[in-house]
């Protein structure tokens, strides 16, 4: 008898906890999920995050990010030239106040619309919006480890840019997941893609749901892409063969000549590229190492530089031959350009008689497109044009961009990316110091590190510049 009560008891106290806990499972909320206008999330692709009419993806787009007018700095307005081509505005059917009101806006979008329009242009608005807002450049700095939210701040007047064929849409899928997971689903900056054929709709499709800015899409016109009409066909073609007996790598190929001479002398002056002061160069299967943690446009921008490199080289000299005649050439002629505090000592070691073949790696650039533009930098491009190298031999865009560079620039305008850990095959650019490393959170293997290797150039712009080398650099020469 006594067994049989405490049987009941038994089913009593299991029936009582069963509903508290069924109580406290049904009643409970995620914390860091609040409640707004009684929609779940404020995060981009979250439950309950806008959904996007006609969205196959199911309302997984990020919400378009706050970069219109007043919060561009730059003397294009982007506005002022009409975008060309196929352009996927990112959550362009949003009805207006869903896109935005969920995300934080930047400094200066608070103002009213006509101190905005002012703004556009004007050095003291921007430089007032970056000293409001300073960016987080050391763990010490005040938002530092906010990786989570938009990142306050002004906007730069920038762009990616990638060049790409339409069957590089996985490679290049892989680099931009890298670039927004590290550094620009915080920001939202636009991505311009350009293709001597027409991107398909697979292309356009996967690239714009992975980007968090607004995707164009661009066809490069025949001019930029063939052979000039001063060029000599049967010449050409002899050296083609000639190098593909020697072996020497994309020596046969046509189209990686095009390839050349277009980042040369060409992406920046595209359509879609008018609108922007500032790019950044990201190729098909590209790897980021580190979170990103400030705004390398803001960088470049702010401290004024012009171009930047992660990694640097000796170039094959089998592809340019008389490169270096054709730059002394084109300093006897324009001495105008030549800056008076240049970066020689990165190119050569004899003062400028003679090209030691470094270079920077152009894969990843971030830079200035007006310098590009400039009367110095065109002017050199069209002067190697006219010499037929890129034709009559294999030159490559890194040495041209990276002798211009070092040539037309002042030294302290080229800017050395230590934070941002790159891979583009073979090389590696990881931080030399553990403590960076680990405050980066980075996942690349410091013995990767080329920076101090034999074959890197680094070394030289240390030298060059007065820098001082990380601690530990000795050990991983
Ligand atoms: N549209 C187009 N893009 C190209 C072509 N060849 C190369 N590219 C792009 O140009 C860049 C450099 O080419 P890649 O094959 O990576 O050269 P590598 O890095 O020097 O080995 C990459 O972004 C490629 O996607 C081409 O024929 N057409
Ligand atoms: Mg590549």
């Amino acid at each position: 008898m006594a067994t049989g009560n405490v049987r009941y008891v038994r089913y009593i106290a299991i029936a009582l906890f069963t509903l508290t806990l069924w109580y406290f499972v049904s009643h409970s909320k995620y914390d860091t999920i609040p409640i707004v206008d009684g929609k779940q999330a404020s995060f981009p692709g979250g439950p309950g995050a806008p959904q996007v009419p006609g969205d196959s993806s199911g309302g997984s787009k990020p919400p378009a990010f706050p970069q219109g007018e007043g919060v561009t700095v730059g003397d294009v307005p982007k506005d002022e030239t009409p975008l060309k081509d196929d352009t996927v505005p990112k959550g362009s059917n949003l009805p207006v106040d869903e896109s935005q009101s969920e995300i934080p806006p930047p400094a200066t979008s608070d103002l009213p619309k006509e101190d905005t329009e002012k703004a556009k242009g004007d050095e003291t608005t921007k430089s007032d919006a970056a000293a409001e807002m300073p960016m987080p450049l050391t763990p010490n700095d005040p938002g530092w480890s906010n990786l989570q939210d938009i990142a306050p701040g002004p906007r730069m007047n920038a762009t990616f840019v990638t060049l790409a064929r339409n069957s590089d849409v996985w490679e290049i899928a892989e680099s931009i997941r890298q670039v927004e997971d590290r550094f620009n689903r915080r920001y939202g900056y636009d991505w311009v893609f350009l293709n001597d054929q027409p991107f398909d709709d697979n292309f356009k499709k996967v690239t714009t749901s992975l980007v968090s800015g607004t995707t164009h899409y661009g066809l490069i016109p025949e001019e930029h892409w063939s052979f000039p009409e001063w060029i000599d066909q049967d010449k050409a073609k002899k050296v083609r063969e000639d190098m593909k007996e020697r072996k020497i790598i994309y020596g046969d190929s046509i189209s990686y000549r095009h390839m050349c001479r277009f980042e040369s002398g060409f992406f920046f002056r595209q359509p879609l590229m008018l609108n922007y002061e500032y790019y950044w160069r990201v190729e098909p299967s590209i790897k980021l190492f580190c979170d990103i943690h400030y705004d390398p446009f803001r960088v470049i921008a702010e401290n004024k530089k012009k171009y930047s490199f992660v990694l640097s080289l000796y170039e094959y000299i089998d592809t340019i031959p008389t490169l270096w005649d054709s730059t002394k050439k084109f300093m006897a002629n324009h001495p105008e350009h030549i800056s008076d505090d240049n970066s020689m000592a990165f190119l050569s070691d004899d003062g400028g008689e003679n090209y030691n073949k470094c270079h920077f790696w152009s894969n990843f650039e971030v830079g200035s497109l007006e310098w590009l533009r400039s009367k110095a930098y065109i002017d050199y491009f069209e002067a190697l044009d006219r010499d037929g190298g890129f034709f009559y031999e294999r030159w490559g865009d890194a040495p041209v961009h990276s002798i211009a560079a070092a040539l037309l620039l002042k030294k302290e305008e080229i800017h050395f990316f230590d934070d941002i850990a790159y891979y583009h095959v073979p090389f590696t650019h990881c931080p030399t110091g553990e403590q960076k490393r680990l405050d980066l959170r980075c996942h690349c293997d410091p013995k990767e590190n080329f920076d101090w290797k034999g074959y890197s150039c680094t070394s030289r712009y240390f030298e060059l510049n007065g820098i001082d080398k990380p601690a530990g650099y000795e050990e991983q020469t």
